[in-house]
């Protein structure tokens, strides 16, 4: 029988891998292939999830915990698109704020599910302006150097580091980058693309397509600098009815909603890793997305006309205690709804990830002979 390709693409928040992925999905659908995707969160509410559903995906998630803390149910989430049908490639996103994968989810793959699934070599994208924050130490940004070990530890262990965004930056910001990069990990095969606009989308499609060895590298991890570097991100996940007197235009709103959300934070000086909200309606959907750094909200309507009522998706990874992070999100959307809108939170969790506890730990690369 042949065997499922699993494409595991890593890389810290908001670097770009479900961007990545869905167009990876749509180009590799394009092409006849038969393709499900799995997305990971601590907690259940995932924006990732419904942005690809919306897209007409085949989408399940792990939640609760990270990939390599939720093994089995990992396995058990590949094995039931299996179950559901012929399936020839699944797209896995990792949690950003995750390392240690390849001990805890790549060696143990191929070492219990070498004969169902085909590991494609383990991709971590990185954003520009954070991995040059992550590889100039004492680093430059606005997260503690714990956060930024985790990020150094993804570049370690991957197969093959992709360089996103290239489309954002000026040629002569982005080529000492990917010089810098390949100077630090000589060995590791570099890309550099847009997932935005497709920029050598052609070269990631074939690396991913081609067999190569997986999770050759694993270095060593010191769990408490990990758990610190986790735990010092407050962790948001809210879903919220809206009901407007009138029918709305609800772009604007959710404008104002993370514009707010980002002054206050700034003004607390806590760093955005990424802020993410899905909007969705009777005529549609809607993303948003803030970044660190200068950049503000992107919002991307695909709302067919204004409604009464919405249903809000937003979660949201910041340098921040998760109390205050909750007040900060309570207060912009009262100032963003402006007295006029009802607002309904059906389910809201902030928390601060607990100390990874993986279900696997291999020490050495298992080597896989077929
Ligand atoms: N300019 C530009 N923006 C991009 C590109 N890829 C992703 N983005 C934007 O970066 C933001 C984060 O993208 P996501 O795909 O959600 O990032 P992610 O890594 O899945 O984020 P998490 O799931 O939170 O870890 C969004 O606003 C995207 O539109 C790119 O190639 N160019
Ligand atoms: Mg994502």
């Amino acid at each position: 029988m042949q065997k499922t390709r699993l494409i595991l693409v890593g890389g810290f928040l908001g670097s770009g891998k479900t961007t990545l992925l869905r167009r990876t999905a749509g180009e590799l659908l394009a092409r006849g292939q038969r393709v499900a995707l799995i997305t990971n969160d601590q907690a259940p509410g995932l924006v990732d999830t419904a942005f690809l559903k919306q897209a007409g995906l085949a989408v399940s998630e792990v939640s609760g915990g990270c990939f390599c803390c939720r093994f089995d149910q990992f396995v058990a989430r590949a094995q039931e698109h299996l179950a559901q049908g012929q399936v020839d490639v699944i797209l896995g996103e990792p949690v950003g704020s995750c390392t240690d994968l390849s001990a805890t989810v790549l060696q143990p793959l191929k070492d219990l599910c070498g004969s169902q699934f085909q590991l494609a070599p383990f991709v971590v994208l990185v954003d520009p302006p954070r991995a040059r924050e992550a590889l100039s130490p004492p680093a430059p940004g606005g997260f503690p150097e714990n956060v930024y070990y985790i990020f150094r530890k993804q570049l370690e262990e991957a197969d093959a580091i992709v360089l996103n965004k290239a489309d954002a930056y000026p040629d002569a910001e982005v080529r000492p980058l990917a010089a810098l990069l390949r100077r630090e990990f000589p060995t590791k095969p570099l890309l550099v693309i847009s997932a935005l606009t497709g920029v050598g989308l052609d070269a990631w499609l074939a690396f991913i397509g081609k067999p190569q060895p997986a999770g050759l590298h694993i270095p060593e991890i010191d769990y408490d600098l990990y758990a610190e570097g986790e735990a010092a991100l407050g962790w948001l996940n809210a879903r919220v009815d809206i009901t407007a007197p009138l029918t709305t235009h609800w772009a604007p709103f959710c404008r104002k909603l993370l514009q707010h959300f980002r002054e206050s934070l700034a003004e607390a000086k806590a760093e955005i890793a990424h802020i993410k909200l899905f909007l969705s309606t009777p005529l549609g959907s809607l993303t948003g997305n803030l970044t660190g750094g200068a950049s503000g909200p992107v919002i991307q309507s695909g709302l067919q006309g204004p409604s009464q009522n919405a249903s809000l998706l937003i979660n949201a990874r910041v340098h921040m205690l998760p109390e205050a992070l909750r007040v900060a999100f309570e207060r912009s959307l009262l100032e963003a709804g402006g007295g006029d809108l009802e607002i309904r939170v059906r389910s809201l969790e902030s928390f601060s990830p607990a100390r990874p506890q993986p279900t696997h730990r291999y020490t050495r690369v298992v080597e896989l002979t077929a």
